[in-house]
């Protein structure tokens, strides 16, 4: 079954929770909020419960992997924002300014408009997904995130067909993000992007929780993209804009060192990143000696996606 995370509250007060161009529906849903008692906004608060008792299992999880244990995928992060070293990027993100949070969807769309991550909750049921992550670094893990498909996000603001790509756009807080007030390394904001078919494909997911909890701040809280069976640099954290687009976006990696990190970024263990080799990768946690497993062409999840690529020579899109 699933669990609808803000069901106790009656459809009926809340008529279109995310019509919010009116200040009428913003104050009655806030009425609705206060009537019901349950503080929707406290989910992102520090040490407030995760408002997700029982998740259902999404049918898309690989219900046959162990998860990698949670203090790793915790404590070993790649935030840039932060820091480049993967435990000071772990301490600085908390730092981050989270609640409240909105997200703007714009762009090729019948619908735009912003709206508040409380939001978007109510109108949409989170699952269980059960994910192998694989960075580009050739190090992965299996993390079982909690989110809903983007494509059923996108389905509320009707994308036109001239919708071609999805650009993604991380928070600029310089205050809080060290390395984008030094305009370190990347030209902040972080920006990614996909094409609309990889974008609405089913395993596609914005994340707002892993391991039963509320995401933390340092994987990408309160809103963050997985895409599989992508190298993990495509899934970007802590999401304040989608646009849909016509032409492709350029993504922060890919302006960076365009022949490292391609727009695609799809796993392929035959087409190696110019310094090392894709062929393996570390399994993080998997014992003392850290078994190295063979890296698997779209991380695995070929059988789903690879007919996405069907007219592609995937050593030249990579
Ligand atoms: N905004 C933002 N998103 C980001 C990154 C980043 O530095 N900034 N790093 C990416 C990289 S390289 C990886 S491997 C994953 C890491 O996710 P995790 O830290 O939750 O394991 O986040 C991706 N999303
Ligand atoms: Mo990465």
């Amino acid at each position: 079954m699933i669990i609808h995370t803000h069901k106790n509250i009656p459809s009926s007060e809340i008529t279109d929770p995310l019509v919010f161009k009116q200040r009428r529906d913003i104050i009655k849903a806030m009425a609705a909020i206060m009537l019901t008692g349950s503080s929707i906004r406290s989910v992102w608060a520090e040490n407030s419960k995760p408002i997700w008792p029982k998740i259902a299992k999404s049918e898309f999880s690989n219900q046959d992997l162990t998860s990698t244990p949670s203090e790793l995928v915790k404590n070993y992060t790649n935030y840039y924002e932060f820091s480049f070293n993967k435990e000071d990027s772990t301490k600085l993100a908390q730092n981050l300014q989270i609640d409240p949070w909105s997200v703007e969807i714009s762009g090729e769309v019948e619908k735009p408009g912003t709206f508040h991550l409380e939001d978007i909750l109510q109108q949409l049921s989170l699952e269980e997904y059960i994910y192998r992550f694989r960075c580009v670094e050739a190090w992965s893990m299996v993390v079982p995130w909690i989110g809903f498909s983007l494509r059923d996000l996108l389905h509320i603001v009707k994308p036109l067909s001239s919708a071609k790509f999805v650009r993604f756009t991380s928070v600029y807080q310089p205050d809080s993000m060290p390395n984008q007030g030094k305009n370190a390394m990347l030209a902040w904001p972080y920006v990614e992007g996909l094409r609309i078919d990889e974008a609405t494909h089913p395993l596609t997911i914005l994340a707002t929780g892993m391991y039963g909890d509320k995401l933390p701040k340092q994987n990408g809280a309160p809103l963050r993209l997985v895409v599989p069976w992508k190298y993990g640099f495509k899934s970007i954290k802590a999401i304040v804009k989608i646009e849909l687009l016509k032409r492709p976006p350029i993504s922060s990696w890919n302006k960076f060192a365009p022949n490292e990190y391609g727009f695609y970024a799809n796993v392929n263990p035959d087409v190696a990143h110019p310094r090392w080799s894709q062929n393996s990768e570390r399994l993080l946690g998997s014992g003392f000696f850290t078994a190295r497993r063979q890296t698997e062409l779209f991380n695995g999840y070929g059988e789903q996606v690879a007919s996405l690529y069907n007219d592609m020579d995937l050593r030249h899109f990579f």
